[in-house]
């Protein structure tokens, strides 16, 4: 990293090309859904529950301001924190907006815990919020008895919600979704009677473990999880493991530059997250992992990644919500693979922080790379060498962070355009890519 050149908002941070070799240990930062599910089951907890290894990231940030407009008192010291909290009946009217910053976990899963709340709160984003659908959890928690509006029929921010009494509900997933998953349990856990989900494929169950672990009590039968109404639960202990999320980018990193070895600390292994780890070692690439005796309850471990010799793949199905958020750095990687990668059910992407398919295949075009847009996801043809060029995160943290390692191997330097979005989910992330060239 050479610094920023430019002035304004059309600051370019010029990042070094044709790295020679990355080496060392990292220990990655604490993982970014479980951090915000730390806070909302501190604040719905009775008693005072301490956060050790918080993402001291945008959107966590954004999390705990807004639980403390709900009347919660929640002290940081850096990556600790701790949460007073009072039960559900303890979250009181905020006197302002809300305003979630960039994060859809925030908005989507504190919809559910205020669909509960007879009281009235009004929530608002930045402009990828705007454009990102509400509608998926906002029907639901309407069925349950709650009344929300917004911008197009309360689809899209700013949205308005009155909480109430509500009602159980069985509901049948239309999308993959750990948010709307959540947002429903969390309404669940307050309405009358005992609310039924059933998930189209198993995606992140964070929630479901962090219910059990405040006290709580979820049954899980395949697909189907059912909630009971009317509990309450107690303060706890919570211990963050390292985000798998950040962890993708110097796993792809270790595996793409030459001559690399990187040892990654406290990686939390959750099944329901590591499908980079099952598709990098299919496609390849040297990983070893190795996993802590006491993972508490979220599994965790150490993981070494060496570079590697790489063959295209084909990522489909049930693997993609195991994987989702990791697609855009998965693209990288097989632009580095032999042959050809095929990324198909993953229309998803397009409604996160920017559509992921677009960016990714605009941004990895610009550097040179074989890559195709489809209407599900992605075809990439490998192996490439990328050539240097200026490229913009569009606002979007994972595509920012994955630019950044694609410029290591570029044969000519890269400027990134709004790197500053890194922020929203690895704020230490360029410490740490220098770190492993000194
Ligand atoms: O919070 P946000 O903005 O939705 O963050 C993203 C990300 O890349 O960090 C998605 F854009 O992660 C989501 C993830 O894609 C976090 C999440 C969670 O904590 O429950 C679940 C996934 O979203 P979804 O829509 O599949 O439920």
């Amino acid at each position: 990293m050479n610094g920023r050149i430019g002035s304004g908002f059309l600051e370019s941070l010029k990042i070094q090309a044709n790295l020679k070799r990355l080496q060392g240990s990292l220990r990655i930062p604490g993982d970014k859904s479980i951090s915000h599910r730390s806070v909302m089951f501190g604040a719905i907890a009775h008693g005072v529950t301490t956060v050790s290894n918080f993402l001291p990231g945008d959107d966590c940030l954004s999390t705990i301001a807004c639980f403390r407009q709900l009347g919660v008192k929640i002290e940081r010291n850096q990556k600790e924190l701790r949460i007073y909290g009072n039960g559900f009946a303890g979250l009181t009217e905020p006197g302002e907006m809300l305003d979630v910053g960039n994060s859809g976990t925030t908005i989507r899963l504190m919809l559910g815990i205020l669909a509960g709340r007879d009281f009235f709160a009004a929530l608002q984003g930045d402009s990828s919020i705007a454009r990102r659908p509400m509608t998926r959890v906002a029907k639901p928690l309407k069925e349950m008895g709650a009344f929300i509006d917004g911008r197009k029929g309360g689809g899209y921010t700013p949205i308005v919600i009155r909480g109430g009494h509500l009602k159980a509900i069985n509901y049948q997933l239309p999308v993959a979704s750990a948010q709307v998953k959540s947002s429903l349990i969390f309404a669940g856990l307050q309405a009358n009677g005992t609310t039924t989900i059933i998930e189209t494929e198993q995606t992140r169950d964070h929630t479901e473990r962090m219910i059990r672990h405040f006290g709580g009590e979820i049954e899980k039968r395949g697909t189907v999880i059912a909630v009971k109404g009317g509990q309450e639960l107690e303060a706890r202990d919570v211990q963050v493991p390292g985000d798998i999320s950040s962890a993708a980018f110097f796993l792809v990193a270790g595996a793409i530059v030459p001559n690399s070895e990187i040892i990654l600390e406290r990686v939390g292994l959750n099944p329901t997250r590591t499908g980079i780890l099952d598709v990098m070692k299919k496609m390849g690439a040297q990983l070893e992992i190795f996993e802590a005796e006491d993972g508490g309850f979220e599994p965790y471990g150490d993981i070494l990644v060496k570079t590697s010799e790489l063959k295209g793949t084909v990522i489909e199905g049930e693997m993609i919500p195991r994987l989702i958020d990791e697609i855009p750095i998965i693209a990288l990687l097989a632009t580095q693979a032999e042959g050809t990668t095929i990324i198909k059910d993953a229309q998803e992407l397009k409604v996160k922080e920017t559509n992921r398919i677009d960016t990714v295949v605009n941004e990895l075009s610009k550097l040179g790379a074989k890559i195709q847009a489809t209407e599900d996801g992605m075809i990439i043809h490998g192996k490439t060498q990328l050539s240097g060029g200026r490229v913009s995160s569009h606002g979007d943290h994972r595509i920012g962070m994955m630019l950044s390692i694609a410029a290591f191997i570029c044969d000519g330097d890269v400027f990134l355009d709004k790197s500053e979005a890194i922020d929203v989910s690895y704020p230490e992330f360029f410490d740490h890519l220098k770190k492993l060239q000194d």
